[in-house]
């Protein structure tokens, strides 16, 4: 079951989820907004609300739920207009979650994120454990969802796994309110109007990730051996690190005559307070984590994915 199977990676994690496990064995979840016809068309889809524990212990009982991708959340930017609602929903919708999982055996997996770390921690290669003192809600409340996964481990046995995802790129769904989101938008606007007015200034370097190795990532710590999973916090995954500026090139070369405009806002305290790349050794140690994109490679992608759907009118 995907919870979160509207957003920008429930969206996209159901469908290879789908493709590996078949169509009737993944079911999606989401709240208000409307699944695409794929994940509509392909199996399954219901809704639900992950403050509403009732609901989600009835889907898993309906289902016969044997693991839990738990993906609904507020990001960065989102939470820094609305903290109280940033709390509830990330921290309430996760303790549900660990507490349906308690009581019917389910495996669980949840993302953490960059956002854990905060200004007095190294800012390069990042260790993997080191001081978590975040600066946004969003970031307290993933430090605080990683020791709650780790006590209901400790505790109950869960099975609990998580990755500290870096900022993701991609083409299907929009993230939405994050701070990493000018990775994303800048191929957008690229190819709707050939220029770009970034909210973080040319100098802003943050680790990111495509969504292919996004969902490798999830899957790949979902499917190791129990005895190969060394911390029930959140393993760091970097992918590649660039800054803005060095994006706006690479954009630029597939996209000539391209222009971007710099208008920092509330979200380059943000973005500054973040890492600018993460010491990943430990989940390649453990199991097997590589980047297969290169951020050429990726940008090649987005454009052809982005071109396509112009041209069939869906951007
Ligand atoms: C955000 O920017 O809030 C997210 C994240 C890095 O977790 N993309």
């Amino acid at each position: 079951m995907v919870l979160g199977a509207t957003g920008q990676i429930g969206s996209e994690l159901v469908l290879e989820l789908r493709k590996r496990f078949g169509g009737e064995n993944v079911i999606g979840v989401g709240h208000s907004r409307t699944p695409s016809e794929a994940v509509l068309g392909s199996g399954p889809y219901e809704t639900g609300d992950v403050l509403n524990i009732e609901r989600i212990d009835e889907l898993c009982e309906k289902h016969d739920i044997g693991t839990v991708y738990h993906l609904a959340a507020v990001l960065s930017g989102v939470g820094e207009k609305r903290p109280q609602f940033a709390w509830d929903l990330n921290m309430n919708g996760l303790i549900n979650v660990l507490e349906v999982a308690r009581e019917r055996d389910i495996k669980v997996f949840w993302p953490s994120s960059i956002a854990v770390f905060g200004n007095n921690c190294p800012h390069v290669n990042t260790p993997q454990d080191t001081v978590l003192q975040p600066t946004t809600m969003y970031g307290v409340t993933k430090v605080a969802g990683e020791l709650l996964c780790d006590y209901y481990h400790r505790k109950y046995d869960v099975d609990v796994r998580s990755v500290r995802y870096a900022g993701i790129i991609s083409a299907e769904t929009p993230p939405g309110g994050g701070t990493t989101d000018y990775a994303v938008a800048i191929f957008y606007e690229a190819v709707r109007n050939n220029r770009y007015t970034c909210f973080v200034n040319e100098r802003t370097v943050l680790p990111m990730i495509y969504m292919p190795d996004c969902i490798n990532a999830a899957i790949g710590v979902m499917e190791a051996p129990s005895e190969r999973i060394s911390t029930r916090h959140s393993y760091n995954l970097n992918g590649h690190s660039f800054s803005a500026a060095h994006l706006a090139e690479i954009v630029r070369e597939r996209s000539p005559g391209f222009t971007i405009e710099y208008e920092p806002d509330f979200r380059q305290a943000i973005a500054d307070s973040w890492p600018d790349s993460m010491d990943d050794s430990r989940a390649a140690k453990d199991w097997g984590w590589r980047t297969e994109w290169s951020l050429e490679r990726m940008a090649d992608d987005m454009f052809t994915k982005l071109r396509d759907r112009k041209a069939s009118g869906t951007l």
